[in-house]
């Protein structure tokens, strides 16, 4: 069921180590992003420091632009945990995980956990980042915001948020993003890291990225090809390339833009970029996937190319229905 703020806190401080439950496992998404990641770890650390054992699990591992943050963070090894899941959309998106049981759900997506794999959600669809939530949630629970927390929230902003420019961006964003900087937060640092600074293997990429540009529909809609091959050519990891399906929004006049990339299991994971009233989340769905209405992703078992038509397809029947509306 879906509970408030105010419940789950009161939930969070009041379970974990009752009953035979021995602490939380907080898992993170696969392909993990800097919001699920400095999610996961700043609750750790707020419900460790309340003196409650934690644990967080993914299936894949940390990004290693967020390594110098996570490696700081003590885990305790639990038998008997309460499962938690955040900034994770669906249990598909918990990878290896999506047969567990999870007892909480914290989450900024169009979420489609399912009543029966979870019993308490909260949800605060479109909010910036699900950081923001967890710093609801730690303020709540009264738990101090250290500077190692707050390094981990503002990272988690600044990278789902595109540092401040995606629509989902609000006063909130700004708001959490100013008591974060008085919390000590190393915004001069993160922002760099995370939103300016280019690796080698990133420029290659973006090069590989803007040749396989196709455009249709009067430019209105883009689509984008990155191919292991690409990846191994730039001598970089899929893991390293951050916010590389916003490349696609960068360019003037287009509606819809849909990055496509080759998975190591064979797959195709395809993200959509919208802007105006064209649902990103709408299009995905349609292809077994979702998110946020300007952003969303979903998986095909087929090859590039067809990924490609297939997702052109989809986007322009999406951009006809909108600009007949
Ligand atoms: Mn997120």
């Amino acid at each position: 069921m879906d509970i408030s703020l105010q419940e789950l806190a009161e939930k969070l401080k009041n379970s974990g180590d009752s009953g035979n439950h021995d602490g939380y496992r907080i898992v993170y998404h696969i392909r993990p992003d800097g919001d699920c990641i400095g999610s996961a770890f700043a609750l750790a650390l707020g419900l460790q420091s309340i003196g409650k054992k934690c644990e967080v699990v993914g299936q894949d591992p940390v990004p290693r632009i967020h390594q110098y943050m996570t490696d700081q963070v003590a885990m305790d090894s639990l038998e008997n945990p309460v499962w938690i899941a955040v900034d994770s959309a669906a249990e598909r998106r918990t990878g290896c995980y999506q047969d567990q049981h999870f007892t909480f759900c914290i989450d900024h997506h169009h979420n489609t956990f399912q009543e029966k794999t979870t019993d308490y959600r909260h949800v605060e669809q479109d909010c910036g980042a699900c950081a923001e939530i967890i710093f609801k949630l730690l303020k709540i629970m009264q738990i101090p915001i250290t500077k190692q927390i707050a390094d981990l929230l503002y990272t988690a902003i600044v990278t789902d948020t595109l540092c401040f420019r995606t629509s989902d961006t609000s006063a909130q964003t700004f708001r959490i993003a100013a008591e974060l900087t008085e919390l000590g937060a190393d915004i001069y640092t993160i922002g760099r890291r995370n939103a300016f600074i280019k690796s080698a293997g990133r420029l290659k990429i973006e090069s590989a990225l803007r040749d396989s540009f196709h455009f249709t529909c009067d430019h209105q809609i883009l689509t984008g090809i990155i191919l292991l091959q690409d990846l191994e050519t730039a001598g970089i990891l899929d893991s390293d390339l951050g916010n590389i399906n916003s490349f696609v929004e960068e360019i003037e006049g287009v509606r819809i833009g849909v990055t496509i990339r080759e998975l190591t299991n064979g797959r195709i994971r395809c993200s959509v970029h919208t802007n105006g009233n064209i649902s990103a989340d709408a299009i995905c769905r349609e292809h077994g996937g979702g998110g946020h209405f300007h952003a969303a992703g979903c998986e095909l078992s087929t090859d590039a190319q067809t990924a490609r038509s297939i997702l052109e397809e989809t986007s322009r029947k999406y951009l006809l229905a909108e600009i007949k509306n």
